[in-house]
């Protein structure tokens, strides 16, 4: 009897153990198949930022720029050139335009220097960009254009 007791209590207990354990491991899958995918989303971001071209939208006038710096990784205290290219197909807009470059480092606060771009040939403005500091930098570049101004960003890194 007591034997007898003791076989169904551990029958029982290794039914809920089995239960338990498909139920935990039905949770693990759910759990990875998540992360998976998770991880394939990021994966895909990433891939995609890397390939994206570095073309910046002029949010108001919606004209792609693209913007290439010289040398990539900006010298401090140094003239590095800031090219700006305007799609000739928005240049009539553009030609005329009052273009600026403003530095500023986001992790930090100490105001913005700005720098003057000047028209070098048709569609391309070009500003000499003096970093003062080592790290991260956002250019804001803007243009004005008949009362209008409209502004996209440009990240960069400054080296010594
Ligand atoms: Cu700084």
């Amino acid at each position: 009897m007591v034997l007898g007791f003791r076989e169904k209590v551990v029958s029982v207990l290794r039914k809920s153990a089995y239960v338990l354990a498909i139920l935990s491991l039905v949770f693990l899958l759910s759990a990875c198949s998540a992360q998976n995918e998770q991880e394939h989303s990021q994966h895909g971001a990433a891939t995609a930022a890397a390939t994206t071209t570095p073309t910046l939208v002029i949010q108001d006038l919606s004209i792609p720029l693209q913007v290439e710096l010289d040398p990539t990784d900006a010298r401090i205290l140094k003239e590095n050139q800031l090219r700006i290219l305007v799609p000739s197909e928005h240049l009539d807009k553009l030609k005329q335009a009052k273009v600026s470059v403003a530095l500023t480092m986001p992790s930090m606060d100490h105001g913005a220097v700005s720098f003057e771009a000047v028209a070098a040939k048709d569609g391309e403005f070009v500003a000499a960009i003096v970093p003062t500091m080592v790290g991260g930098w956002l250019a804001t570049i803007t243009f004005e254009v008949d009362g209008q101004s409209a502004t996209a960003t440009y990240a960069f890194e400054a080296v010594p």
